[in-house]
């Protein structure tokens, strides 16, 4: 701790001011105490850098750098004549890219997993899911009346490797996109061939000299992101159902008042299921208990955080500690004996802060090693061996713990762990899941909409602010909306995923809750389990009433903190889908400019959905909730007192000049 007491004399933090999460709140005022800093300081004193934060620098060859400027007429260009326009879809892409390989590599993983259980190497992870195997195999149509299981998977498993190596056609989940919105796609030519074709082009094209032409990156930009949405994760979120349980709900604790001082506490952070479903079964081992014991722990507390803890909590119901800005504040506590990571989202400085705590910091992924960190590396084949380890260790800082543990006494119950399966089954019945009785409300107008709200913390934006308010707004307009990552962890902080929370909702969401006795936010994991959020929309599609395609559909998407370029790679995904998705925090563009106009007005046009922007979670629900009431109208489904209102705050979004984002 001295060395970081060293450090300079640090703007002191507002703390409500960048945070509204308590837990993490408490932990700032103690990390003043001790003299340590968090990205919320680091934050504070670095100020981003305006060129960059308008994508309007290149270094893509070694003529430049070149800075370009944000100011009309933008005349300005790099020495090799690129425009603003091309710099900034150049910049973009390459999010695009970066984005959407993490889940495509993810779901790679998942992949590797599956066939190594069906090779028969992989023992201690099976096929847990049968009917969730049945029902993927038919969706990408593959025959599945009287074959054996493993027949199938192994089908399944050739099938999907497509969605990555393909070099040509189709990947094969696009035969899940409904019928018109494929039509548009294949119109406008981005449907995605092969995933690893789709990233290796966004690289060849950004290359310097090579695609100069706004339009046709962002053609690049849609073919890419799709292969991540209805590609990488996709297969990521099917296949981490088939071998470890499709979610249904179950009520679960969330915020780090989940920690326990007598137990032996076991942070797992990151993104891949596999090692928190090996660790589980770890935790459950007859001999380490007899460890933990002997150690004198009452036992062993396992805890997720950011998108793995979301995607196990939906599956187990492990207690989840917090979301993405509280991964350093939690260290804090001096509780955690051990936090593990795999890949994303992990801040380099968890490793500096862990010493600072004497929390035993792990990495487990060969691709993701931090400086400072023990790398104890997993091995799919045999994945105890790590996380035994990992138990072991943590079993040791127990026992040495030195320093003071302080726990927030902050925690939140709720259900968790909707699919898309389950709000048919939830809606419709068991014995006939079906998405009628949701599109039935939605056109006898008790629910207005479907918004999804997702995406990261940004130490930018005041944490979980955004996230709450937006989606309190949305419901209080009668918008069921869906959610995951941490945005998912927001709310359930704050006590949105109780079914009581129904009474924030408007009226006709509020019946619908308490007919079916389902919170107003329903969550539904990781971020690559946003693939659930597409399925959905093409269920209320298949199920009819509301249009043809995905654009049709009264919804719309926001990620309000969002931070990673995974989120640029979501929304671009979400976009091309066919949904209006609002950003907040900041946007890679400069507003006025052909490209940011093009992402923000003209691919709607087109027949896809739109880019907006706003950060004001009020301004943020209305730009949702205007869509979704454009889309009803286009329906027919608008009510006339609704169409009244409507006509109002139409007038006024125009008055006041905000529609464009
Ligand atoms: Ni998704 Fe953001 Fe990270 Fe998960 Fe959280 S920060 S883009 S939500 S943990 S990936
Ligand atoms: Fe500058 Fe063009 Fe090179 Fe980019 S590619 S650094 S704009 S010269």
């Amino acid at each position: 701790m001295a060395e970081a007491m060293e450090k300079k004399n640090r703007n002191e933090l507002d703390i409500a001011q960048v945070t509204t999460c308590r837990s993490t709140q408490q932990m700032l005022r103690k990390a003043a105490e001790d003299g340590v800093e968090t990205a919320f300081h680091r934050a504070a004193d670095m100020k981003a850098c305006p060129i960059g934060a308008d994508a309007a620098c290149c270094k893509h060859c070694g003529m430049g750098p070149c800075r370009l400027s944000s100011k009309e007429p933008y005349s300005k260009t790099g020495v090799c004549g690129a425009t603003i326009d091309t710099i900034a879809s150049r910049n973009f892409a390459r999010m695009v890219a970066s984005g959407s390989a993490s889940h495509i590599d993810h779901g790679m993983s998942m992949l590797e997993v599956f066939r190594g259980v069906l090779t028969g190497e992989i023992k201690d992870y099976q096929i847990k899911d049968e009917q969730k195997l049945l029902d993927v195999a038919a969706s990408v149509g593959i025959e599945t009346g009287g074959r054996e299981i493993h027949e199938i998977a192994e089908d399944l498993y050739d099938e999907l490797e497509k969605t990555y190596t393909q070099v040509q056609g189709e990947i094969p989940f696009v035969k899940r996109v409904p019928a018109r919105t494929l039509e548009k796609w294949r119109e406008l030519k981005i449907v995605p061939r092969g995933a690893m074709r789709e990233v290796m082009e966004i690289m060849h094209r950004t290359h310097m000299g090579v695609d100069q032409d706004y339009e046709n990156m962002v053609k690049q930009c849609c073919r890419t992101a799709l292969a991540d949405g209805w590609g990488g994760s996709m297969v990521a979120t099917e296949i981490s159902d088939i071998l470890f349980g499709t979610p249904s709900p179950l009520v679960a604790e969330v915020d780090m008042g989940c920690l326990k001082e007598r137990h032996i506490n076991i942070v797992i952070h990151g993104h891949e299921p596999n090692m928190f479903e090996s660790i589980i079964a770890s935790a459950n081992d007859p001999g380490l208990l007899n460890k933990v014991r002997a150690a004198g722990a009452e036992g062993i507390n396992l805890l997720g955080m950011c998108c793995s803890g979301t995607e196990v909590m939906s599956r187990h119901g492990v207690p989840h500690a917090g979301n993405f800005m509280s991964t350093e504040a939690i260290l804090i506590t001096g509780a955690v004996d051990a936090m593990a990571v795999d890949v994303q989202c992990a801040m380099q400085s968890l490793s500096s802060l862990s010493k600072c705590y004497g929390t035993y910091f792990f990495t487990t992924n060969p691709r993701a090693r931090i400086e400072g960190a023990e790398h104890i590396e997993i091995d799919e084949y045999e994945p105890r061996i790590c996380t035994d380890r990992i138990v072991c260790r943590a079993i040791e800082r127990f026992k040495n713990r030195r320093v003071k543990v302080v726990i927030p006494q902050n925690k939140s119950m709720g259900v968790q762990g909707f699919s898309q399966e389950y709000i048919g089954y939830m809606l419709g019945g068991t014995f006939r899941a079906s998405y009628v009785p949701l599109n039935d409300n939605i056109i006898n107008g008790r629910i207005r909409g479907v918004a999804a709200a997702v995406g990261c913390n940004n130490p930018r934006v005041r944490q979980d602010h955004v996230h709450v308010e937006v989606v309190k707004e949305l419901i209080k307009n009668d918008v069921l909306v869906l959610q995951t990552g941490c945005s998912q962890i927001a709310l359930a902080k704050a006590g949105l995923m109780k079914p009581d929370a129904a009474v924030l909702a408007g009226d006709g969401l509020k019946e619908v809750c308490e007919a079916v006795g389902m919170p107003p936010v329903l969550g539904l994991g990781s971020c690559v389990d946003n693939s659930r959020i597409l399925m959905a929309c093409a269920e209320m599609v298949k199920t009819g009433g509301l249009g043809q395609s995905i654009a049709d559909l009264p919804v719309a998407a926001c990620a309000p903190e969002w931070m990673s370029e995974k989120a640029i790679a979501i929304g671009q995904y979400v976009v091309a889908s066919g949904i209006y998705t609002v950003f907040g925090a900041t946007f890679p563009s400069i507003k006025g400019t052909r490209f940011h106009t093009f992402l923000f007005e003209e691919l709607e046009k087109q027949g896809l959905g739109k880019w907006g922007f706003t950060t004001d979670p009020y301004e943020m629900a209305h730009l949702m909730i205007q869509h979704i009431n454009k889309k009803r109208v286009a329906l027919g489904i608008m009510g006339e007192r609704e169409r009244k209102l409507f006509d109002m705050s139409d007038r006024r979004a125009v008055e006041s000049g905000e529609a464009a984002g």
